[in-house]
């Protein structure tokens, strides 16, 4: 079984795997650690990663990037429309009001939905860990960003499925980084000592995050996390784009806006001008050639100038740390460093913010770009029964509060925040209705305001075959929701407790236990006025999810049960039947769509191999000709007449002429053939060449022997 974390960012991805030696990030085939995040379609095939993005401006329209936070969004969405404007490849609403993106593949108009586009970039960075362990990965971790709502992370899952990897775990980034950081620190205080408090501040190119852990030996505890889901590298490239723009309007006169392929040509320059003015202050060039209407232009700009122009985005950097900082309820002494990651920290102007706020010198003891995966894939380690790590316990938590509304029979509407601001995750709750019929359960986030996603729902649960009991009375149904491992909340199990037919002679002459009584009355109560919450009780979560199990938080083992165990005498015997719970989540891929996907995911795999196959061969039928051409004038040279080496010469030259024109698009067989047919014509003056270099050797062996 093969330990994988991935990084899936917006801009750049990373793989980390688990070998014997420990962790490691390894590098795909163009020996980069980093894999662009980033699809090319082709006529032919895909091209994903590094290939994909020297397509970005040449094949501008079938080459999709930045499309990771689309998941989970309606095409309406606004932030979507936002995005759009900024895109030069299409985007078209699906059926399912979903964003799908239109493209040119196989010399069809497709469109893919957004989990499909993932779903592709994952294959190939599960091949490339395939290729790194030379063994089969299904089990995986990924990345995400903690501000993902339910339905970006469902998204993701369903992408991580149509790759066909299983996801153990979608990680919060920050989480990750902090695993990273505490698993191999060997000076952590004892647990009943008070724990180390590190900040950790993530820039990437697309949103900005930060999150506090306290640390102790073997945990970790996440003490507050805030975001910024707009801020990011691209931003800072989106002003320079703007300031060009506008600068090569006036002494150029040129509508660079106007033409998608020169502005992407100048997002590109301006990124590198970026990154060169973190290491550099003083005034720097950037130089396109042709850049539009065969007009070369260059520009000039220094760290100041750039700053000045940044001055809102900077601006921003602080409100995610004052945010953090009060939501774990700490002061500025009680913080023991703050970590830097993500490439937008290398902006020395954001670091500098980050360092005034804290009053502190910045620690970058983690990979800035590497330590989400190195977590992610020691979550996966963690996670493996095949693997043996440290223990180390990981408590996440819940980032926008939950609550749960119902309406009774009798009008009333019933709603309970089910999981506070920072509640630990995951967790499990169980919450007891009284009911006599089937009852629905919307689940909301509590602050609409505070999630960065248009819809507040989060689902719907109906609880199925509700029935009253035997006497009329309403039925206990006891509910289970659930934040779970990837952070997504879910009803998930139902039961109905039902009281049998006391037996003969104990009967209903016997007083009730009080407690239960009292209480029992009360919701009884509460039931006819429609209020039917009744009862809030944690448990722990169920045997069966081992990996939840052993970092969930929880309280004494199954409170609730033996509350009621332990104090009643069991007068009324009880009967658990289990209930059915439909779902209907929004933005929820349909199980056919997925399973459709997953099959048209194995097509196009099967597709690029037999294209790579194609071109191997066709490149194999040059490589031999310039082989033969070279061996012709050279070793073989002696050994084949001048009329029988003029012949072949010709022949080569044909077949070269023939590559570049009627061969350059053939089925693979022909090229296997045209390769055996100069393989054929090549032997007589191979053979006469072998002889002839066998021969001294046969006189040597002969000579030994003598
Ligand atoms: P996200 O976390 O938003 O999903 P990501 O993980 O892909 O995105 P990173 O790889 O952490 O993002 O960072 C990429 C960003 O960092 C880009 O905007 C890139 O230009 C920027 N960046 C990288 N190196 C530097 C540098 N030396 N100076 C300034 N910016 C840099
Ligand atoms: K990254
Ligand atoms: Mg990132």
């Amino acid at each position: 079984m093969s330990v994988v974390g991935f990084d899936v960012g917006f801009q750049n991805c990373y793989i980390a795997v688990a070998r014997s030696g420990g962790i490691e990030t390894i590098a795909n085939e163009y020996s980069d650690r980093c894999t662009p995040a980033c699809i090319s379609l082709g006529s032919k095939s895909r091209a994903i990663g590094a290939a994909a993005k020297t397509q970005i401006v040449t094949n501008a329209k079938n080459t999709v990037q930045g499309f990771k936070q689309m998941h989970g969004r309606t095409f309406d969405d606004p932030f979507v429309q936002a995005e759009k404007k900024k895109l030069v490849y299409e985007l078209q609403k699906m059926p399912s009001d979903s964003v799908g993106i239109k493209v040119h593949y196989m010399d069809e108009e497709r469109i893919f939905a957004i989990e499909q586009i993932t779903g592709m970039l994952l294959t190939k960075l599960k091949e490339t860990s395939e290729n790194a362990l030379k063994k089969p990965v299904t089990d995986c971790v990924i990345s995400v960003p903690s501000f993902f709502t339910d339905a970006e992370r469902r998204s993701v899952i369903a992408a991580a499925d149509i790759a066909g990897l299983n996801c153990l775990r979608l990680m919060n980034d920050t989480t990750a980084v902090a695993l990273a950081y505490g698993i191999y620190k060997q000076d952590l205080p004892a647990p009943e000592e008070k724990p180390r408090n590190v900040v950790f501040v993530d820039m990437g190119h697309s949103a900005y995050q930060t999150s506090i852990c306290a640390f102790n030996k073997g945990k970790l505890k996440v003490l507050g996390t805030a975001f910024d889901p707009y801020l990011g590298g691209r931003n800072f490239d989106g002003i320079l784009v703007d300031h060009f723009c506008e600068e090569f309007k006036t002494k150029y006169k040129l509508n660079v806006k106007s033409n998608g392929r020169a502005l992407l040509r100048l997002h590109q320059e301006c990124e590198k001008l970026k990154k060169l003015m973190s290491a550099n202050a003083s005034d720097l060039p950037m130089n396109i050639e042709c850049f539009m209407n065969d007009i070369d232009v260059s520009g000039r700009m220094n760290r100041a100038q750039f700053e000045e122009l940044c001055a809102s985005f900077l601006s921003k950097v602080e409100t995610p740390l004052k945010n953090v900082m009060e939501q774990a309820k700490l002061q500025f002494e009680d913080i023991y460093a703050v970590e830097i990651l993500g490439g937008a920290t290398r902006i020395p102007a954001v670091k500098e913010r980050i360092a005034k706020f804290f009053h502190k010198d910045l620690s970058t003891t983690l990979n800035a770009d590497e330590a989400v995966a190195r977590g992610c894939a020691l979550q996966c380690a963690i996670l493996s029964p095949a693997f043996k790590v440290r223990e180390f316990s990981i408590t996440d938590i819940v980032p926008f509060p939950i609550t749960l509304k119902w309406k009774s029979a009798t009008e009333g509407l019933g709603e309970c925040e089910v999981f506070s601001k920072n509640h630990p995750a995951p967790f499990s709750k169980v919450i007891t209705f009284y009911k006599k019929e089937p009852f629905d359960l919307d689940a909301y986030y509590s602050n609409p305001r505070e999630i960065s996603y248009p819809d507040a729902r989060i689902g719907r649960f109906t609880i199925q075959n509700v029935t009253p009991q035997n006497d009329g009375e309403s039925s206990k149904v006891k509910v289970k929701v659930r934040v779970n491992i990837h952070g997504i909340f879910n009803v998930s199990t139902a039961s109905l407790i039902e009281k049998q037919r006391p037996e003969v002679g104990q009967a209903e002459d016997v007083p009730m236990e009080t407690d239960q009584t009292s209480r029992d009355a009360a919701n009884a109560k509460m039931d006819n006025q429609g209020n039917m919450q009744v009862d809030q009780e944690e448990v722990p979560s169920q045997q069966k999810d081992q990996a939840e199990e052993q970092n969930e938080v929880s309280q004494n083992d199954s409170t609730a049960e033996n509350k009621e165990d332990n104090n009643t005498k069991p007068k009324i015997k009880v009967k658990s039947i289990d209930l059915v719970i439909q779902s209907d989540l929004p933005q929820q891929l349909c199980q056919d769509l997925l399973n459709n996907y997953v099959e048209n995911e194995g097509k196009m795999i099967m597709q690029d191999k037999l294209e790579k196959e194609r071109n191997d061969a066709k490149n194999a039928v040059e490589e031999y000709v310039y082989e033969i051409r070279d061996q012709l004038c050279g070793i073989y040279e002696k050994f084949i007449s001048e009329a029988d080496a003029k012949t072949f010469t010709l022949l080569l030259e044909e077949t070269e002429n023939w590559l570049y024109e009627d061969g350059e698009d053939q089925p693979k067989q022909m090229y296997l053939d045209k390769l055996n047919d100069l393989k054929t014509r090549r032997q007589p003056v191979q053979n006469r060449y072998k002889e002839h270099e066998e021969r001294p050797k046969a006189f040597d062996e002969l000579g030994k022997k003598i």
